[in-house]
């Protein structure tokens, strides 16, 4: 009985070990699947984490692609218009190259025919002065030419004073209404007529001057129509210029009769006495400058080989006090001109009655 009682109590015993361990293995399986369970959770989460990070990655890579799309549509473009623009310049830059070929061919042609016409004059032959009588006409019409009408025109270098003297011979001053533009920075832009106020046979006419950067002075005759006009009148001012040479030489070819008329006394005088400290008296330093003036033009005319003529020598204050009150305390030639022009009003006023 004892033994059998032993026996089974191992036996107990035995099964309780057994399911103890069979317990203990569930208990570690179960905590292994547990552990497993969880790991594959954090699988799981690890696998969204990086399939949200994939999506992200490709959306930011699609709108990445979208912007570098637009970014080289972009630069197609600007490039395309940059060779767009590339191509206009050259054309552009093919015909300025063009028209400055042109215009030095022009330019270099302009000289030649300069340096022939001053050869001509410096050797005495003046240049050629052809214009055709459509081109009288035409020019004419142009500036107004009276038929039944004395024309005088007022030309010469810019500044020399031809609208201030021709204001002055028609009894003006320059703000006067009907006065031409006077000043240094007035310079006359059109050839204008005006009809003399106690002359209506006579026509004045004030001439843009030459020697500015649009008129050349050698080409000034032709290019102001100068052939159009009865008389002449060349101003000139501190020097005896080519320009007066030429123009000397142009109306003689036209036979258009000048008078030759140096400007500006009063100031040129002014000047003569300063140079000299003042140690002149005024009449001294008139005489003086009215002998060299005579001497200047005597010998010009004799190198360019032109007829000689007289010099007349005027101030416009001076021509303005003779034709309005005949006035000659600042008369030099002023009324010597008037005369030689207007030789009918000086007689009739010399068969006027002597106030005495
Ligand atoms: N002192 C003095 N100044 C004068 C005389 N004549 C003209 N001037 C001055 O010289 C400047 C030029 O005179 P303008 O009559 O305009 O000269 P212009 O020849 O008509 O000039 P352009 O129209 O450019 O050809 C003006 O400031 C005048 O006041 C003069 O006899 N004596
Ligand atoms: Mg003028």
């Amino acid at each position: 009985m004892g033994g059998s009682s032993s026996r089974s109590s191992d036996a107990a015993h035995e099964a309780r070990r057994n399911a103890e361990r069979a317990a203990e293995q569930a208990r570690r399986e179960s905590e292994r699947a547990r552990m497993e369970l969880q790991q594959a959770r954090r699988d799981a989460n690890q696998a969204r984490r990086e399939a949200q990070e994939a999506q992200n990655w490709a959306q930011r890579d699609s709108s990445a692609r979208e912007q570098a799309e637009g970014r080289a549509q972009e630069a197609r473009q600007r490039q395309e218009g940059a060779e767009r623009a590339r191509q206009e310049a050259e054309r552009a830059a093919r015909s300025w190259e063009e028209a400055a070929a042109n215009a030095e061919q022009a330019r270099e042609a302009a000289e030649q025919a300069k340096k022939a016409a001053e050869e001509r004059l410096r050797q005495g032959i003046p240049p050629e002065i052809r214009p055709t009588s459509e081109q009288m006409q035409q020019s004419r019409e142009r500036h107004g030419y009276g038929t039944h009408a004395l024309n005088i025109a007022v030309v010469g270098k810019s500044g020399v004073g031809k609208s201030a003297l021709l204001n002055a011979v028609r009894g003006l001053w320059p703000e006067d209404p009907g006065a031409a533009a006077v000043g240094v920075d007035e310079t006359t832009a059109d050839v204008q007529g005006y009809v003399d106020p106690s002359h209506p046979h006579v026509k004045w006419f004030d001439v843009p001057g030459a020697n500015t950067p649009n008129i050349s002075g050698w080409l000034y005759f032709m290019n102001q129509s100068l052939y159009i006009f009865d008389v002449l009148i060349i101003l000139f001012s501190d020097r005896f210029t080519q320009t007066v040479g030429t123009l000397l030489s142009n109306a003689h070819q036209c036979s258009i009769p000048t008078m030759l008329v140096r400007s500006k006394a009063d100031q040129l005088i002014r000047n003569l006495k300063k140079d000299r400290r003042g140690r002149l008296t005024d009449a001294d330093a008139k005489k003086i400058f009215i002998d060299r003036t005579r001497d200047m033009v005597y010998k010009n005319l004799s190198m360019l080989k032109l007829p000689l003529q007289p010099v007349f020598v005027v101030s416009e204050e001076g021509m303005r006090d003779w034709v309005t009150a005949r006035n000659s305390t600042n008369v030099i030639d002023e009324q010597a001109i008037y005369q030689s022009l207007f030789p009918e009003s000086t007689e009739q006023e010399s068969s006027l009655p002597s106030e005495a």
